[in-house]
């Protein structure tokens, strides 16, 4: 089972956001964005550029019929700032014209005077300051401060991971039209249709019916268009809105770089405590998290942190804090993974510093901790299901991780410059909205009267085949073929009240909902083949497209079948409801049980480093991971071949670089590295290690977006282990990424 995309994609026929043929009248929109960090704004003057021959609108905040906020969690986010900006990039109006040329030509007739105030960031400045974008958590385990005294051996340090561009490769955007009776439609390259209707429904003080937003697929998203989409389509239905005419809005490379928040940074002290046979019994941090100058998503990124920052090992005291601090830079937000690699990143430098400490292998300890069944979670839920130690086996057992040792430190023997590196990188992450309250998705499913189905859900398709599985879901339950089936675009109309196709769990979420609908339809066509063939519906089933009753096969076909229950009025439609049973969360204790599972897996990376030039190259990702029953192994490794390669880019090459003023220097593809072909790994190598699969995943498949995003951390591991093993004396600092020019100066200038 194939992508049911491929052939569109590779025939250039898919259809996204600038694909859709645009209206007559239609105008299109520009940003004009703060040029400084943090300012009192005490002019901004809009005449000059309103004047020029073809400007059709500029739209400020004083333009916005209902509330200026765009804030998802905290309304804490202006669309327009007003008196203060806090980030260069901040939108400050909105230019609308026949053609973008035209617009970015006013961008400079615009006059603003501004008030300069103090520029902060870095977020350890900030949380001294008092600057938190909301309040500190601790998530807390055991008895931390009596658990000290019981360690062998204690080690302290930092760990600093950077920020990324989710560089998707279709830009952020949208295309806004009025139509009747004061509605406004929106195509919306979002990954989430229903906040983009709420916020627009805000914004201009009109209700919910009258937004309606439409998506048929995205050209990536990573995260980046869980919240950041929002802005953009409201200031295009802002100016549709008001000039009721279309208004399309594209932002080019460099001013979706520039404005967008990216991956957040982190920056964090630890403390790590053993006892003599490697068990890790005591673990506490406190994390920075650099949020930029609003929360956005910070709030839930940040509790992703804290569920996750004992990555797959048991430790049973821990205490980790996480500090959301609010910096002038632009808000940061999702990132596939959302605050768990930042936190794994963590555990992960504690550990290895403490085998450098002790001169052993880092897997050593590793493995020692692994979470087990019926541990414990910081947060209060059991490990059910475990198979971090299966997958650490297997790994050990198809790979033979004693030999690429061995063969690592004879080629480190004969080598003069050249060394190789190898880490292991197990991975626990749970599945579910950290928010309960999200975890709930619905599905409408029409079976029209020629046999053909048509699906509409509140999942977005943006590469990463939901579309393909929930096709086969329906295929599955009505037991005909793919063709008959097409994924329909999202829309708030036919599904409302989405959450973002977000968390892993798009498949999860709408293919349990699908699940429901269908097999509602299913008993209707079961109920009507047993009156046509004259048997109860317990003899009744449907097998390749044909009424079998009784185990053997009829004439009657699935045609036909519809066609007779067409004819006998039954409905031919059904609307269904999911909400991920038995997870629940108590904030003020910190403690529940918040994901439906888990997934688990283990990777083994290998690199080898030029250590005249400090150039690198992956050469091995082997991979052992959990998948549950796979509904499609072919989309699920290339969710696996992604993130890992997205997962090493984040640790090895890619930098946000931002001046103490605020200003983005990595703000092009010339000064933004990103992973190519020639930066992959020379071999990425999984293998699906077979389980039964969680009741709670979609046909027992576990979810896949965001696990193997964190098998790149292995990568900063191994090539530490290179550098020391060219430079004994080397201590590690835990700063990522470890970019080339980093390496050179570690193996030299210490
Ligand atoms: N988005 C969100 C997410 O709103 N809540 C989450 O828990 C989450 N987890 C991963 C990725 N996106
Ligand atoms: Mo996400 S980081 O939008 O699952």
């Amino acid at each position: 089972m194939n992508n049911i995309d491929s052939v569109s994609h590779a025939t250039g026929r898919s259809v996204y956001l600038d694909d859709i043929p645009v209206l007559k009248n239609t105008l299109h929109g520009v940003v004009f964005d703060s040029p400084v960090p943090h300012a009192k704004v005490t002019l901004l003057d809009v005449t000059g550029a309103k004047s020029l021959p073809g400007i059709e609108g500029i739209f400020t905040w004083r333009d916005i019929p209902g509330i200026n906020d765009i804030g998802g969690i905290v309304p804490d986010e202006p669309l327009f700032a007003s008196d203060e900006v806090h980030y260069r990039g901040q939108p400050l109006a909105l230019v609308v014209a026949a053609d973008e040329h035209i617009a970015r030509k006013a961008l400079e007739l615009i006059k603003i005077e501004t008030v300069e105030l103090e520029v902060i960031t870095d977020p350890r400045k900030a949380q001294e300051k008092g600057l938190l974008l909301i309040p500190s958590r601790t998530f807390s385990m055991g008895d931390i401060s009596g658990a000290w005294s019981e360690c062998d051996h204690i080690f302290e340090g930092t760990a600093s991971s950077g920020g990324q561009e989710h560089l998707y490769l279709e830009t952020q955007g949208a295309y806004a039209y009025p139509s009747e009776n004061g509605c406004i439609k929106i195509h919306s390259s979002t990954q989430g249709p229903t906040l983009v209707q709420k916020v627009t429904a805000r914004l201009l003080g009109i209700p919910m019916n009258r937004v309606e937003v439409d998506v048929t697929r995205l050209g990536g998203a990573f995260g980046g268009k869980e919240d950041q989409a929002t802005a953009v389509a409201v200031m295009a239905a802002l100016a549709a809105y008001r000039l009721q005419r279309p208004v399309k809005i594209t932002l080019n490379r460099n001013d979706d770089m520039r404005m967008t928040g990216k991956r957040h940074p982190y920056t964090s002290d630890f403390r790590i405590g053993l006892t003599q046979d490697c068990k890790i019994i005591a673990y506490s941090a406190v994390m920075y998290q650099n949020g930029g100058a609003a929360a956005d998503l910070s709030p839930a990124i940040m509790e992703r942190t804290l569920f996750h920052s004992t990555n797959a090992y048991y430790i049973p005291n821990t205490e980790v804090t996480v500090h959301s601090c609010r910096t002038n830079l632009p808000p940061n937000t999702a990132f596939r993974g959302f605050g768990a690699p930042q936190g794994m990143f963590v555990i992960e430098a504690a550990i290895a510093k403490a085998a450098e400490e002790l001169g052993i292998p880092a897997h050593l300890i590793q493995q020692a901790n692994l979470v087990s069944e019926g541990d414990e979670f910081q947060y209060g839920q059991e490990a059910e299901n475990v198979t971090i130690g299966k997958c650490w086996e297997n790994l050990d057992k198809k790979f033979n991780l004693t030999k690429i040792e061995k063969e690592i430190s004879h080629f480190n023997s004969k080598d003069h410059f050249c060394r190789r590196g190898m880490a292991v990188m197990p991975v626990c992450f749970g599945v579910s909205f950290t928010n309960t309250s999200m975890n709930q998705a619905r599905a409408l499913v029409h079976i029209y009267q020629d046999g053909s189905i048509g699906i509409s859900t509140g999942a977005i398709e943006m590469g990463q085949g939901v579309n393909t599985k929930l096709a086969q879901v329906a295929a599955t339950v009505f037991s005909v073929g793919i063709k008959r089936i097409k994924l329909e675009s999202t829309n708030t109309s036919r599904v409302a009240n989405t959450s973002p196709t977000a968390a892993s769990s798009g498949a999860d979420l709408n293919g349990n909902a699908l699940l429901l609908a269908c097999n509602e339809l299913l008993v209707r066509l079961k109920s009507v083949a047993a009156l046509m063939h004259d048997c109860s519906i317990e003899d009744a089933e449907l097998l390749k497209e044909k009424v079998v009753i009784k185990g053997v096969a009829t004439d009657t076909t699935w045609e036909m079948l519809v066609q007779a229950a067409f004819l006998k009025r039954v409905s031919l439609t059904e609307n269904s409801h999911y909400c991920t049973p038995e997870i629940f969360f108590d904030k003020t204790v910190e403690k529940g049980h918040p994901f439906a599972y888990h997934v688990y897996g283990a990777a083994a990376v290998t690199v080898t480093l030029d250590c005249l030039r400090g150039t690198y190259k992956i050469d091995d990702v082997l991979i052992v991971h959990d998948f549950g029953n796979s509904i499609n192994l072919v989309i699920d490794n290339g969710q696996i071949e992604g993130g890992v390669m997205q997962g090493i880019g984040w640790m090895t090459m890619e930098e946000v670089v931002s001046s103490d003023e605020g200003r983005l220097l990595s703000d092009t593809l010339s000064t933004y590295k990103v992973p190519d072909i020639y930066s992959a790994p020379s071999r990425v190598v999984c293998y699906a290690l077979e389980t039964s699969g969680p009741e709670l995943a979609i046909f027992r498949s576990k979810a896949v977006g965001e696990p193997p995003f964190m098998y790149g951390i292995g990568a900063f591991f191994a090539l530490c282990n290179a550098v020391k093993s060219f430079k004994p004396e080397f201590k590690t600092d835990y700063d990522a990424p470890l970019t080339p020019e980093k390496v050179l100066m570690r193996l030299y200038n210490h």
